[in-house]
């Protein structure tokens, strides 16, 4: 039996125990960052949810406020499921959500501060006529869900989105409103992807081509783009697009189809759901929230008595690089965690080589690493050493295959005797089509002697420009949560780890390098992180 403490994490979100899922409404008001979530207030598994809310300075530090909203109306009697705040004109904070009743309706509905000039917003108080919205003709009653934070149209009326399905086709409906609260069906909806099941937590928002601020929900300018993401409820991840919005016919484009919605990036190759961004006006950025659930079995969440984290908040914007990619890197606050730190410069390894980084030890850290990119042209002259890469997937033979570029990387959470341990790592090889191609992967097969946990691999293709001659890596590491931010956060992979040996003081950081030729280290910074208390009010 493995203690209730052991995994939980230390700077992670997560309520005081029990379940937790999707965030909802995340807003910056009257000083203090706001977050809702999902949440099962009687126990580890999902069921009876309300909005739990919490409310911080700084994104780091929260204090637990009582349950915002609870279901107490047969439209959400059967739970009050995610949903979205939009900032009136006036600056008052709407909540507009989904109730589902206990004949399984999914209907949109509003929800006001009882108080405004509380900044805690501790009150919350239902509109008599709720539902203010039910499905449409066509879309079935349990397909219904997730409204969006609204923008403003041409016309100064509002917009929103609220995800669905026809068929296998997802969408995301259109719907227009002058007062927040009696909505308009559009004849078209936003977007729509064949084959890509019911769209979950739709998000839609701006942002800016240059510089890497954010942008308010409702900025609509010809010199911005778009992002539409939908968590897609067939394949449990969260999918998007970047593309333009045409104010006009109201309806989003993808820069590329074959990178439509649902088709193409993630925000993330490992576990994150039901995310949702909001416009930080305090420090003019985008942050994005994410659902991170757990990889071991519901009998050990009842167990442990909680099951679910939320992934560090992460500043998103655009690419301007690779101008097809979002950057995602954790918000800068994260930083205030950073205690004892150790450095290296120029650490060479050798093929087959492990050094440890040592003095960073703990379950909790934060690393920073950069590789030389592998000397590719003169092993590229030598025939024999032409690579199997186009084999090579991440989930085969994981951090243990051998290339001739890869697998090199980081152990983390690793134990003296290598009983534990998680492998994040890059793989350089050469495809069919003669280009280099760098994967990432995340190889959570030894990461815990636990019998009954999820080691799924995950791994994806990360781009690396011609003129970038190094690949970076930033790791969040908290105990059972491992983020990868890769190549300046063009992209994730989160994994969730159960060690029982490698834990605490127990718990080391390796370099590795499982290649055939030498990978050259051009600095890593380990730095141990503070944990944070969270505080009941
Ligand atoms: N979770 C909520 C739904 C949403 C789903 C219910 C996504 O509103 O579609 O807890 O994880």
């Amino acid at each position: 039996e493995v203690a209730s403490y052991l995994h939980r994490t230390s700077f992670h979100f997560q309520p005081e125990k029990n379940w937790m899922n999707d965030p909802n409404g995340p807003m910056y008001y009257k000083g203090y960052y706001h977050f809702f979530y999902q949440y099962n207030p009687n126990g580890a598994v999902w069921g009876d949810i309300v909005w739990g809310h919490a409310v911080s300075t700084d994104l780091i530090h929260w204090l637990y406020l009582d349950i915002a909203l609870v279901p107490d109306q047969w439209y959400d009697a059967y739970g009050v499921w995610s949903g979205s705040v939009t900032l009136r004109e006036d600056g008052v904070p709407i909540i507009i959500y989904t109730g589902a009743s206990n004949a399984g309706e999914q209907t949109q509905n509003v929800a006001y501060p009882g108080d405004p000039s509380d900044p805690l917003l501790r009150r919350w108080v239902k509109d008599q006529e709720n539902p203010i919205l039910r499905s449409p003709p066509g879309i079935n009653i349990k397909d219904f869900r997730d409204p969006t934070t609204a923008w403003k149209d041409v016309d100064g009326n509002w917009l929103m989105t609220v995800g669905a399905k026809k068929q296998k086709t997802g969408l995301a409906l259109l719907y227009k409103s002058v007062d927040l609260k009696h909505w308009e069906l559009q004849e078209n909806v936003l977007h729509s992807v064949e084959s890509t099941g019911m769209w979950e937590c739709v998000d839609f928002f701006p942002v800016a081509v240059q510089g890497h601020h954010g942008l308010e929900t409702y900025t609509a300018a010809p010199t911005v783009k778009y992002v539409l993401k939908a968590s897609l409820d067939d394949t449990r991840h969260d999918h998007y697009a970047l593309g333009s919005y045409n104010v006009m016919s109201k309806t989003f484009h993808p820069d590329d189809p074959t990178r439509d919605t649902g088709i193409g990036l993630r925000y993330d190759y490992g576990k994150f759901y039901a995310s949702k961004s909001f416009f930080d006006p305090a420090q003019q950025r985008r942050i994005l929230w994410g659902w991170v659930n757990e990889s071991d079995s519901e009998v050990a969440d009842i167990a442990k008595g909680w099951s679910s984290v939320q992934a560090i908040p992460r500043t998103v914007f655009y690419d301007d690089k690779t101008k097809n990619n979002l950057i995602q890197v954790p918000v800068e606050e994260v930083k205030e965690l950073r205690g004892a730190r150790v450095s290296e410069r120029d650490v060479k390894l050798v093929p087959g080589g492990l050094v440890q980084v040592k003095g960073a030890s703990g379950g909790q850290l934060d690393i920073e690493v950069v590789f030389d990119y592998p000397n590719i042209t003169k092993l590229s002259l030598d025939g024999g050493q032409m690579d199997d890469g186009d084999h090579f997937d991440c989930s085969q033979g994981g951090a243990a295959h051998r290339g001739v570029f890869g697998p090199f990387g980081l152990l983390v959470l690793a134990d003296e005797n290598f009983q534990e341990r998680t492998a994040v790592f890059f793989y350089v090889s050469y495809s069919k089509e003669g280009k280099w191609r760098t994967r990432f992967c995340s190889d959570q097969t030894r990461s815990s002697l636990l019998p009954d946990v999820d080691t799924t691999v995950y791994g994806s293709f990360v781009e690396v420009l011609p003129s970038e001659d190094f690949l970076s890596l930033r790791v969040l590491v908290d105990r059972s949560i491992v983020e990868s931010f890769v190549q300046g956060g063009r992209m994730v992979i989160t994994s969730r780890v159960y060690p029982t040996m490698a834990t605490d003081q127990a718990a080391h950081l390796y370099l590795f390098n499982n290649a055939t030729t030498s990978i050259n280290v051009r600095n890593i910074d380990a730095w141990q992180m503070h944990s944070v208390p969270m505080h009941a009010i």
